[in-house]
């Protein structure tokens, strides 16, 4: 199966955080990385005060079930001592799945495609560098979603 992975981080060393999550992704039974986008910085959503986040989005292929690949970012997240003391604020690291191939899926643990995400220019940028003709279960191409979305605040690095 092929997936998407969204990846944030504000806090120690950010790219590194980065970096070591794509490496961790690649470095496992279930799971071997694709494609990784290019990093991207932005200022934290909603204005909250904080330092800048790093974003990228990367491609894998899986034989891991979506519950199972969501336990493998969560063990990823605790292996990089993931702090996050209060919803929206700052993060070492936060791994989410974005896209599981077309499947729409929704339970207590997981909702895809991620309903958040998806609209965020933090994520699409990134998302259409990698993979332009990517269309969104439910939401349609990703072309239409990112016209509609200000894509100024997310810079390349
Ligand atoms: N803001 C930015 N710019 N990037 C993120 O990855 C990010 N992640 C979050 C919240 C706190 C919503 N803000 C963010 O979880």
């Amino acid at each position: 199966m092929l997936a998407y992975i969204g990846l944030g981080s504000n806090l120690k060393g950010p790219k590194a955080q980065i970096k070591r999550a794509l490496a961790a992704l690649n470095d496992n039974n279930g799971t071997e990385l694709m494609t990784a986008s290019s990093l991207y910085e932005s200022k934290p959503l909603l204005d909250i005060p904080g330092p800048n986040y790093i974003n990228a989005v990367c491609k894998i292929e899986t034989k891991l079930s979506a519950i199972d690949l969501l336990d493998l970012c969560q063990e990823i997240e605790e292996s990089q001592q993931r702090v996050r003391e209060v919803k929206w604020g700052s993060r070492t690291i936060d791994l989410d799945i974005l896209l599981y191939g077309e499947q729409v899926i929704s339970n207590k643990r997981l909702t895809i495609p991620h309903p958040e995400a998806i609209n965020r220019a933090f994520v699409l940028v990134p998302l259409f560098e990698i993979d332009p003709t990517v269309k969104i279960p439910l939401l349609g191409p990703i072309k239409t979603l990112l016209n509609r979305i200000n894509k100024s605040d997310v810079k390349k690095l």
